[in-house]
């Protein structure tokens, strides 16, 4: 039996502690290395996308650059000849890739001078509606060329026009502002071509084309370069035929067709129909382009950055500056 009196001895259970200490440790230690892990994946992560940032903004800049070079390469400034591959080695779509697929450069360069300017409100649109009842004949031959609505052209006029008086079918700003979301209308030249989008009565067909019954949409043909640039040209050689045909007579949009590549402003103005077409129309033909609007896109990794140019040849020099630059 245990003698009550004796005293009783502690129990030290020193392990117990030590274990649970450890954990702690181990616990601490287990937590601060998965921040750390994290923080370094993050880290790594956005020093990558850095890199490809730069890697492809300088490639974009690089690419706008060469489609500089591919226009001086262009082996004859006086007449453009879209079919010719050594005269417009710039037409052919570029596509490069390089490291296994990692980057991938786009180029494509296109002809703006065989389009019709759509801020021309000398010849395509009415500055203010209110003086007139009908559109500008070389408007009304793209409505029939194109077989528009009347609503489309009507629209894009007032969308134009300065003031708000709804032109035939078009539509002014208080119709703009019933729509969910309301916006407003631009009353004033196009800032950019897509902005046709938003004017009643167009939508992406009409648009974009290349549908049987729409195959050359508005962004065939016409541009939002040039404006009431009187220097600026439409190059008989680049235009598609819609183009032609909405400049005059349809036998004039033929021979071209046929005899193209037109070789100089003689031989045009040698052409049978050439005497049929009105005077400020002949004003504006050329067979040479100067304005290229320039598409680069450049993918390195999952970072994708795109150029937008609008280049000027000046064939007087033998140069090409930007007029144009925006990158995304
Ligand atoms: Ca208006
Ligand atoms: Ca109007």
């Amino acid at each position: 039996m245990k003698d009550p009196e004796q005293p009783v001895k502690p129990v030290h259970n020193e392990a117990g502690i030590a274990l649970i200490l450890v954990l702690l440790v181990v616990g601490a230690l287990s937590a601060l290395l998965l921040d750390l892990n994290y923080t370094t994946r993050v880290n790594l992560h956005l020093a990558e996308n850095f890199r490809d940032q730069t890697r492809a903004s300088f490639l974009a800049r690089g690419t706008l650059e060469a489609a500089i070079a591919l226009l001086l390469e262009d082996e004859n400034f006086d007449f453009d000849d879209p079919e010719s591959p050594e005269d417009a080695i710039w037409a052919t779509p570029n596509v490069h890739e390089e490291e296994g697929g990692t980057i991938r450069i786009q180029l494509a360069i296109h002809d703006e001078d065989g389009k019709i300017s759509i801020n021309d409100t000398k010849n395509l649109f009415l500055k203010d509606s209110t003086r007139s009842t009908q559109l500008p004949p070389l408007a009304q031959n793209i409505k029939y060329v194109l077989a528009l609505e009347d609503t489309v052209m009507d629209s894009i006029q007032d969308w134009i026009d300065s003031d708000d008086e709804v032109f035939n079918f078009g539509a002014e700003n208080d119709y703009y502002q019933s729509l969910q979301p309301p916006y407003e209308i631009r009353n004033g030249k196009l800032w950019d071509l897509t902005e046709l989008c938003q004017i009643q009565g167009i939508n992406d067909t009409i648009y974009f084309g290349g549908t049987e019954e729409f195959p050359v949409g508005l962004s065939g043909i016409f541009t939002d370069i040039g404006g009431d640039d009187k220097k600026r040209k439409i190059n008989v050689n680049t235009a598609p035929y819609e183009v032609l045909a909405a400049l005059g007579d349809p036998a004039f949009a033929d021979e071209v067709e046929s005899l193209r590549p037109i070789e100089s402003l003689t031989d045009l103005k040698g052409l049978n129909d050439y005497g049929t077409l009105p005077k400020n129309i002949r004003e504006m033909l050329d067979v040479k382009s100067a304005y290229f609007s320039v598409d680069a896109k450049v993918k390195v990794n999952r970072i994708v950055k795109s150029v937008h140019a609008v280049l000027k040849r000046d064939p007087n020099n033998d140069s090409v500056n930007i007029v144009y630059w925006r990158e995304e």
